[in-house]
């Protein structure tokens, strides 16, 4: 039973309503601390449960026909958490979910069914069994396997976030379009079409990957407009896994990489692909080297190169699999628990799984 004396009787992670039934031994002193009071047999009752005099929702209080209470609010995580701590946030507190309920919590926002089992498993105690094996027997190399599989799993939690960046006209659009597989964003021979980042999604293999066109560069920006779509490029250029900057072959414009939008980012990898060319490709990092997509005469082609490309660069397989069953980490505090551990210090791994349910 959580400390509160509610039970979450939905299932963990975010939804429209979530229930919570009141344990019957402290059912009235958790009515008590929730503001609330009894209600009859049978009946719903609008409520405004409370903790320390803050008001937290509007829900339900339903007195079920078998005798249990049961009291429905909005399903956002962090009231749930904060009902079922039963104080202050999760945060505020210092308490946290265990290993198990916090992966759970995370399959709906999984981006790939990957994840989403990943998750599932790591709920079933998978993990929570490994590092009990690493800390017991100061397990370095399985320590290092969950670190090693961490590198590429963490993109079936998170997907890949690939920005497409480059002059006006460089072809981002057309290249966006072929990579979700809609006509998503619009295409035009005039130079700016694109004004605000857009975002898609797609695959490259087992990979989920976040695509976003931006507004395209150029010197002289006329329009305040072009200007706030230049600062969203830069921003989502900032939060990428990758940026790929397309140099058109036959644009008048075409030049040497310059960093995203003047702005050097030294911890997002850039990679060039020259773009509206002919028929041969190949993805280069010497601007006048290689020959360029031609995306409208060889999507397929096109397709191939650019997944290949973004796959190089990140370290990723084109096919990677995992076994149902196994121990994965799902967040970078776990990564660096793991890493500090290797490093001789046992006590973040610790305090991870002192948190049970
Ligand atoms: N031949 C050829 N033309 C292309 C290719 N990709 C894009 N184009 C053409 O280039 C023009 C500009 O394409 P967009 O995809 O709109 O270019 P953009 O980089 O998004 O342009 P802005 O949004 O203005 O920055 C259009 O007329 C496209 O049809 C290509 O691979 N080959
Ligand atoms: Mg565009």
């Amino acid at each position: 039973m959580a400390a509160s004396g509610l039970e979450q009787v939905t299932p963990q992670g975010p939804a429209g309503v979530a229930v919570l039934r009141f344990h019957e031994s402290t059912r009235s002193e958790t009515l008590e601390r929730l503001g609330l009071h009894e209600v009859p047999l049978g009946s719903v009752h609008l409520v405004r449960p409370s903790l320390d005099g803050e008001v937290l929702d509007e829900g339900l209080l339903v007195a079920c026909p078998d005798g249990s209470l049961e009291l429905h609010v909005h399903g956002s995580p962090a009231l749930v958490e904060r009902l079922l701590v039963g104080g202050a946030s999760a945060r505020q507190s210092g308490a946290r979910l265990s290993l198990e309920a916090a992966a759970l919590a995370r399959v709906p926002g999984a981006p790939c069914s990957a994840g989403a089992r990943l998750l599932l498993d790591q709920g079933r105690g998978h993990l929570r069994r490994s590092l009990v094996e690493i800390l017991d027997r100061a397990d370095d190399s399985q320590a290092k396997n969950l670190l090693d599989h961490w590198r590429l799993q963490r993109f079936w939690l998170k997907s890949v976030r690939v920005v497409l960046v480059g002059e006006v006209n460089a072809g981002k659009s057309t290249l966006f379009n072929l990579m979700i597989g809609e006509e998503h964003a619009l295409i035009s021979s005039e130079e700016g079409t694109t004004r605000d980042a857009v975002q898609g999604r797609g695959s490259l293999g087992p990979w989920p990957v976040e695509w976003i066109d931006t507004a395209g560069e150029r010197d002289h920006v006329p329009l305040a407009v072009e200007r706030a779509g230049q600062e969203q490029a830069r921003m989502a250029a900032a939060g990428a896994d990758l940026v790929l900057r397309l140099l058109p072959v036959d644009g008048l414009q075409a030049k040497p990489s310059s960093p995203v939008l003047g702005v050097t980012l030294p911890s997002v990898p850039e990679v060039i692909l020259r773009s509206r060319g002919g028929q041969a490709l190949a993805p280069s990092s010497e601007p006048d080297a290689g020959t360029a997509l031609d995306v409208l005469a060889d999507p397929e082609g096109a397709r191939a190169v650019v997944a290949r490309c973004v796959l190089d660069s990140l370290g990723l397989p084109g096919d990677w699999t995992r076994t149902s069953g196994q121990a994965a980490l799902y967040d970078e505090s776990q990564a660096e628990a793991l890493a500090a551990f290797l490093g001789g210090d046992s006590s973040p791994l610790q305090a991870l799984l002192d948190i049970s349910d």
